[in-house]
């Protein structure tokens, strides 16, 4: 079964809503198949927003992402990487429509809740770069 990663971003879990997106994803029935809180290194932003390393966005990104832990999950379902985009919305919050994640919760570009992978190469890399073998359930 396809599988994709989300992470609740610092402004999710400053505004306790960790529950409600992932019943979000439970509702919509998919499944999780790992779950953790982590704290993101700068090491690792290098690396995850690699293709955003030269923009001027990027030092805000990065000091917004180690800001405070993040809760990372894999989920798994028919279609997972493209359904679970459609349940978050566009990247900028202010263009999300309600009934989005992103559009209910989110206030910005980037204080917008979620990441979730954007394709399904992307989705084994960033699961691999954040979960080992055991932390990863059937
Ligand atoms: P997404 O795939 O929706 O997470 O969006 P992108 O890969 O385009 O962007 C990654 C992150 O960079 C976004 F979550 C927010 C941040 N970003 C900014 O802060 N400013 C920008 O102008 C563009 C992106």
């Amino acid at each position: 079964m396809e599988q994709t990663l989300v992470l609740i971003k610092p402004d999710g879990m400053e505004k306790q809503i960790v529950g409600k997106v992932i019943d979000r994803f439970e509702r919509a029935g998919l499944k999780l198949r790992g779950l953790k809180l982590i704290t993101l290194t700068q090491e690792l932003l290098d690396t995850w927003y690699a293709h955003h390393k030269d923009k001027p966005f990027f030092p805000e990104l990065s000091a917004f992402m180690k800001s405070r832990p993040v809760v990372a999950m894999v989920l798994s379902g028919e279609n997972a990487v493209n359904k679970v985009r459609d349940l978050v919305g566009p990247t900028d919050s202010t263009k999300a429509l309600k009934g989005t994640i992103r559009g209910d919760f989110g206030e910005s570009i980037q204080k917008n809740i979620v990441h979730a992978s954007d394709a399904l190469e992307r989705a084994e890399f960033e699961i691999k770069l954040l979960f080992t073998l055991v932390e990863l359930f059937d």
